[in-house]
């Protein structure tokens, strides 16, 4: 470790770059931040390279893939009646080219007429395939200058596993278009989304698509209200809106070009806006963890010795829990039972989760909170194909309990390589938390 080393921060630059190689400077200092450091890494290079990702965000159904086959000018999306895309595409300039990422890693080449096996809900129902993102290369004029265009899963349907695609892909997007619908009103989902989005994204364009379904008055009418509920929920005085049927082609033209011109004109305040909103996020991330460390290295060794054998055993004792919650279902009958399972399985899991946060808080006394998925348990929703899926629920639930369980054994782990039984080292380390700390509240302090 190499935390004795730290930096000192002296006449900092407050230019977004500089603080973002500050801060990876600094993250590097301890390996405990290694997660963070790669993280800020990234957006320095975001930085650097100047390029930026465009994501079109919104509901499901909204028609976000009709938009962006029609800005593209090309039908490479499948698009649908029902809730159709349940994974991230990214597009880019190039030759043209698909790809397939997988969550294990692999980066598997396809053929264009492939990719609705992927990325289609009903091929690919709740991601069966574990794919994590498609992207593509097209030679297309919108594309060139580095912007990455991005197709988004709608947030709001009963497929919860593409509400949590499209809520973790906002945190990557510098800019997005919020896509609403006319044969809509602006919904909670919406409004829980954007205020979510509004946190990592620098840039919103607003597009109010299905332009065709309505006379010119109740056009109006829609944009005013549209208009007034926005400025509210953006905290600004004005708002530009974007009418367009991507159906029919009604009004690309204009938002294409505001994004061109943006992207041309202002890329460089667009991303030091949205990599200050990441980085704050990093920065408190790194903070959180050091108090863990914190917490433990300043534990007695006995007491912290006991403390990890009970966590180890509480750590089993889930995974045998979920094991067990698994191998039930199998005695069931539940090939139409696929939405209360699936509800049953993710309130295990948050029950898993608040388990975990009270016996990291009780043994370490510290605040360690895991987020909880909130549960639509009033939707009455059937799924084809159940016995597949029931399957296929049962193996995500087992990976997702392994997975929690595996990340605190992790940390746990690191912080036993940590800790010390010499005195004046613990001292030495706890002195040098501390100061990594104050560093990285200064960085923080500096940004708005
Ligand atoms: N009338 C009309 N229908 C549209 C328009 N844009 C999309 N749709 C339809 O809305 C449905 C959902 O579109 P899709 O792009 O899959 O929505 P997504 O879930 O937001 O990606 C499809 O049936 C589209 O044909 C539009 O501008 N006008
Ligand atoms: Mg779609």
């Amino acid at each position: 470790m190499k935390i004795s080393m730290i930096w000192e921060i002296k006449n900092m630059s407050n230019s977004i770059i500089d603080i973002a190689k500050q801060a990876e400077e600094l993250l590097s200092t301890s390996e405990i931040c290694r997660e963070e450091r790669l993280r800020v890494k990234g957006l320095r290079h975001k930085l650097e390279s100047q390029d930026i990702t465009v994501s079109v965000i919104g509901q499901f159904k909204r028609g976000k893939s009709t938009l962006v086959n029609a800005i593209l000018e090309e039908k490479l999306l499948p698009v649908g009646i029902i809730p159709v895309t349940s994974v991230v595409t990214r597009i880019q300039y190039g030759d043209r080219s698909a790809a397939v990422h997988f969550d294990n890693g692999v980066v598997k080449p396809i053929g264009f007429e492939e990719l609705s096996e992927y990325i289609n809900e009903q091929e690919n129902p709740g991601n069966k395939l574990c794919v994590s993102s498609v992207t593509l290369h097209t030679p297309v004029s919108f594309l060139k200058n580095g912007l990455t265009f991005v197709d988004t899963p709608g947030v709001g349907s009963a497929h919860k596993h593409n509400s949590d695609a499209a809520y973790a892909f906002v945190k990557e997007s510098d800019a997005v278009i919020f896509m609403l619908s006319v044969d809509s009103p602006i919904n909670q989902i919406e409004i829980d989304f954007l205020s979510n989005a509004k946190e990592y994204a620098a840039k919103f364009y607003f597009a109010v698509n299905k332009i065709d379904y309505v006379e010119a008055e109740e056009l109006t009418a829609y944009l005013e209200y549209c208009r007034k509920l926005l400025c509210s929920l953006m905290e600004v005085e004005n708002i530009q809106l974007f009418p367009v049927s991507a159906k029919y082609g009604n009004g690309l033209e204009e938002l294409k070009s505001r994004i061109q011109t943006d992207c041309k004109t202002s890329v460089k305040e667009i991303l030091e806006d949205s990599v200050e909103m990441k980085l704050k996020d990093i920065l408190q991330s790194a903070m959180s963890r050091l108090d863990l460390y914190w917490n433990a290295l300043k534990m007695p060794i006995g007491r912290l010795d006991s403390c990890f054998e009970q966590m180890k055993q509480f750590l089993s004792e889930l995974k045998c829990k979920s094991q067990k919650i698994a191998a039930e279902l199998d005695q069931e009958e539940n090939n139409d039972k696929y939405f209360e399972i699936s509800n049953r399985l993710e309130l295990e899991l948050n029950q898993m989760r608040k388990e975990l946060s009270a016996s990291v808080s009780e043994l370490f006394g510290m605040e360690y909170h895991y987020e909880l998925t909130e549960l639509n348990i009033t939707e009455n929703y059937r799924f084809d194909n159940s016995q597949d899926s029931i399957e296929n629920l049962k193996n995500k639930f087992l990976s997702r309990t392994k997975q929690l369980c595996d990340e605190l054994d992790h940390t746990l782990n690191l912080i036993l390589l940590y800790r010390e039984k010499n005195t004046i080292t613990v001292a030495r380390r706890i002195d040098d938390l501390n100061k990594l700390n104050r560093q990285l509240r200064k960085l923080q302090s500096l940004l708005h």
